[in-house]
């Protein structure tokens, strides 16, 4: 459609239309974001598994880098002027805390990896939302297409004019990392992201929240926990998902730091010794030790301050205690099988999984939203009747193809996800189930199931949500249901034409 309309619009729409273009063919581009500290970088880092973005301190922390992938491991400084410098990695093979340029003179930084999880992923790092310098403010949510159009005056870098490039900017996908307490500002932010983002309502079907640092959590203040963290953590995020729910598709407890350090090869043969040392200690120091931080550090035993130092960093005290308890129930446990353990503990497969479903499964989906936001915005800013007109005559045409009707799954996915249409829960599921795949069998919930089969339940399925339509449902269920019965119609066509 793009390309179709690209020589009927005016030069300037047109120009929009090529970077409309060039997102849809890019990996999706998924926003970390959260407020300042919550452990951002460090869960990019697990992420990429490797540890590139500079975390805790430095200048760095304050700018948005894009990381995607690329055939050969570079970073570049992108200025506000469109310059861009190549900085050399850190030592540790990080982009460096100080970049050594004026940072108010840079826009973003771009790091290409060749890391096979950005293939179909971009990766986007942007400093804490809420934090108090209204620079680096600026900068994540011009990043996240939250910024609005008036006060937007750099960018003389790109072809499109400021207006124009807003319309299609912006993350399709958010990551957003909470902590212990979801704050009303973290709702607003995500409010925020959401209305601005290209795809209009997203909300479940493009954001994911994890609840950080949940090693940091206190199991006595959480009723019910049973004194264990890990139970404390996953109630807390079950709370803050009924909080962030209509906004997120789930709340994911996960320990960030624990996952960076057991993903990004710094767990080393050195740690499982120094932790070992740790284990032999007698019992007294070892719980004087593991009291505070402070006392992990400057209480004086055999395992030197540096490396104890080293360890809770990488660590902290609740993945030191873990690694001690696997310590004492297998003395002869390997340095790989400790990572392993640490690994598990962090809950960075779920996170993994989640992301997956959530946003590699739908990425088409998700992408097409949003570009069919943008080329209403991009014809929309043109201020062109006529063109406006056009524009809007062929988006209908668009969305009357079969292939089009995905969008409209996800739309009514969206509706019901968020409880805007209420559903019962197992009709809701079914909902989610039928868009959130590009498999027939997994759409069906039939996976690996015999084409017959699936042709069968796909037309049993149909009639069942038409008569649902007609009988039974409210107006908006009947609307979602409409919906649905389409999607279950069309996949009987597939099923039976392939
Ligand atoms: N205990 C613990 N500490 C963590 C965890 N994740 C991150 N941290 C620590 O929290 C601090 C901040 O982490 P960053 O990843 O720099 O946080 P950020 O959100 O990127 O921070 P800004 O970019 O400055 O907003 C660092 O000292 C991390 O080591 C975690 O899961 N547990
Ligand atoms: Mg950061």
């Amino acid at each position: 459609m793009c390309t179709g309309l690209q020589p009927q619009v005016s030069e300037r729409t047109a120009a929009g239309f090529a970077e409309v273009l060039r997102r849809l063919s890019a990996p999706l581009q998924v926003a970390v974001a959260g407020r300042i500290k919550s452990g951002k970088s460090t869960l990019v880092n697990a992420l990429i598994g490797r540890r590139v973005a500079p975390t805790d301190v430095g200048e760095c922390t304050r700018l948005v880098t894009r990381f995607q992938y690329g055939t050969v491991d570079r970073v570049e400084v992108v200025f506000h002027d469109g310059k861009k410098q190549a900085v050399p990695f850190d030592a540790d093979g990080g982009i460096p805390a100080d970049l050594g340029v004026d940072i108010d003179e840079v826009s973003h930084l771009e790091a290409y990896l060749t890391n096979a999880v950005l293939r179909d992923l971009t990766v986007i790092d942007t400093p804490g939302l809420g934090s108090l310098d209204a620079a680096s403010v600026a900068r994540t949510e011009e990043l996240l297409g939250t910024r609005k159009e008036d006060d937007d005056a750099a960018d003389a870098d790109s072809d499109l004019d400021p207006v124009s490039r807003n319309a299609v900017a912006g993350a399709e996908a958010v990551l957003y990392v909470v902590t212990q307490g979801v704050r009303a500002d973290d709702e607003q932010a995500l409010a925020a992201f959401t209305a601005a983002t290209a795809s209009r309502e997203a909300g479940p079907v493009n954001a994911i929240a994890v609840l950080n640092k949940a090693d940091t959590i206190e199991p006595s203040s959480v009723e019910d926990s049973g004194g264990e963290v890990w139970k404390a953590a996953s109630l807390l995020a079950e709370k803050q998902a009924q909080l962030l729910k209509p906004k997120v598709a789930d709340v994911l407890p996960v320990i960030g730091l624990l996952a960076e350090t057991a993903e990004s090869g710094e767990f080393t043969a050195a740690d499982a010794e120094a932790l070992r040392g740790l284990a032999q200690l007698d019992e007294a120091t070892r719980e004087t030790l593991l009291l505070s931080a402070d006392m992990f550090t400057s209480w004086e035993c055999d395992v030197p301050a540096g490396t104890r130092n080293r360890l809770l960093e990488r660590m902290d005290l609740f993945g030191i205690r873990s690694a001690l308890e696997s310590i004492d129930a297998d003395p002869e446990i390997t340095a790989g099988a400790l990572r392993r353990r640490l690994l598990d503990s962090s809950g960075l497969a779920s996170v993994l999984n989640r992301l997956d479903t959530v946003f590699r499964a739908r990425a088409d989906g998700i992408k097409a939203a949003a570009a069919l936001a943008s080329v209403t915005a991009l014809a929309h800013a043109s201020g062109d009747q006529g063109e406006r007109q056009r524009v809007h005559d062929a988006i209908e045409v668009l969305l009357a193809k079969p292939e089009a009707h995905q969008l409209r799954v996800l739309e009514a996915l969206t509706l019901v996800a968020a409880g805007a249409v209420a559903m019962p829960a197992d009709l809701a599921e079914e909902v989610m189930r039928v868009g959130s795949s590009n498999d027939v069998g997994e759409q069906l919930g039939l996976p690996g199931r015999h084409r017959n089969e699936l042709t069968d339940y796909a037309l049993e399925r149909a009639n069942w949500w038409r008569s649902f339509s007609s009988f039974g449902a409210t107006p908006a269920q009947s609307r979602i249901a409409h919906v649905v019965h389409r999607a279950y119609f069309l996949i009987w066509q597939q099923l039976r034409s392939g």
